[in-house]
């Protein structure tokens, strides 16, 4: 998939009040926002036009801009996040959205729930994470607007644990390597690809994020450094200490079309 656009969103002043399962302290707004500085500027360096959000102070965790929604061959599909204090991000995000792309609603009814991060695309399936996050209903809801958009994919139910989603605990370094945290408890296998477990000490590296010829990664990492460099001519450290704290990761921070 080649990206031409990025959907971030400052990080708001409130974002020590987001919900995190980390015990690394508050995080410290200012450098929580030159870190995300830092961030688009490597989207920018790797060809992306990016639209930047203004902060949201009424929502600390939407700078994880990645959750309420999911974009698959142009179209946005809205999410209906697991978490409660997290559903009032959508509607703004889907005025965004609106204006960028088609937009579609996950539909169904109270009991669907769906997070972005639990999303993983590679290899012409969806991989979606039944995580706390989102549940049975969710990703029956995804997969019949996935199938809608591209009758080609195939979507496939990954029950975790020990991660939020599944994406904080596997991504695709390339779309048959994936990369995973040992945190990250699932029975389910992926034939398809090679998969890479990490050390404990650096299971938060496994989130990763391939944009177009380069890659984002979390410094601090020297194990998927060096991956990421058998792989890629353009890899991209970025320091992630802030957003950690907050359980967030690289691919939350963006949506990208
Ligand atoms: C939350 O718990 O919802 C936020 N503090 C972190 C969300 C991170 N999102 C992601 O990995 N896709």
């Amino acid at each position: 998939m080649r990206y031409t656009h990025a959907i971030v969103r400052t990080p708001a002043r409130a974002l020590g009040r987001g919900i995190t399962t980390q015990d690394l302290g508050a995080p410290d707004v200012d450098l929580a926002r030159e870190q995300h500085a830092a961030y688009v500027a490597a989207l920018r360096t790797l060809g992306l036009a990016v639209t930047v959000l203004d902060a949201d102070e009424a929502h600390p965790d939407s700078c994880f801009v990645e959750d309420p929604a999911v974009i698959w061959n142009g179209v946005a599909i809205i999410t209906r996040p697991g978490a409660r204090p997290r559903r009032g991000e959508v509607a703004c995000m889907r005025e965004v959205l609106s204006d960028l792309l088609p937009v579609v609603e996950l539909g169904g009814g109270e009991d669907v729930r769906l997070e972005g991060g639990d999303v993983l695309f590679c290899e012409g399936r969806a991989l979606v994470g039944q995580s706390q996050r989102t549940n049975h209903i969710g990703l029956k809801r995804l997969s019949a607007r996935l199938r809608e958009i591209d009758p080609a994919l195939t979507t496939t139910g990954i029950p975790l644990s020990g991660v939020l989603h599944l994406k904080t605990g596997m991504t695709a370094l390339r779309p048959t390597f994936l990369l995973r945290d040992p945190a990250c408890r699932m029975t389910a296998r992926f034939p398809f690809a090679r998969t890479f477990t990490l050390p404990r000490a650096q299971g938060y590296a496994a989130n990763v994020l391939p944009v177009n010829h380069g890659v984002l990664i979390a410094k601090g990492y020297p194990l998927v450094a060096t991956l990421a460099r058998e792989h890629y001519d353009t890899v991209i450290e970025l320091d992630m200490s802030e957003f950690h704290k907050m359980d967030g990761s690289l691919t939350c921070l963006s949506l990208l079309c």
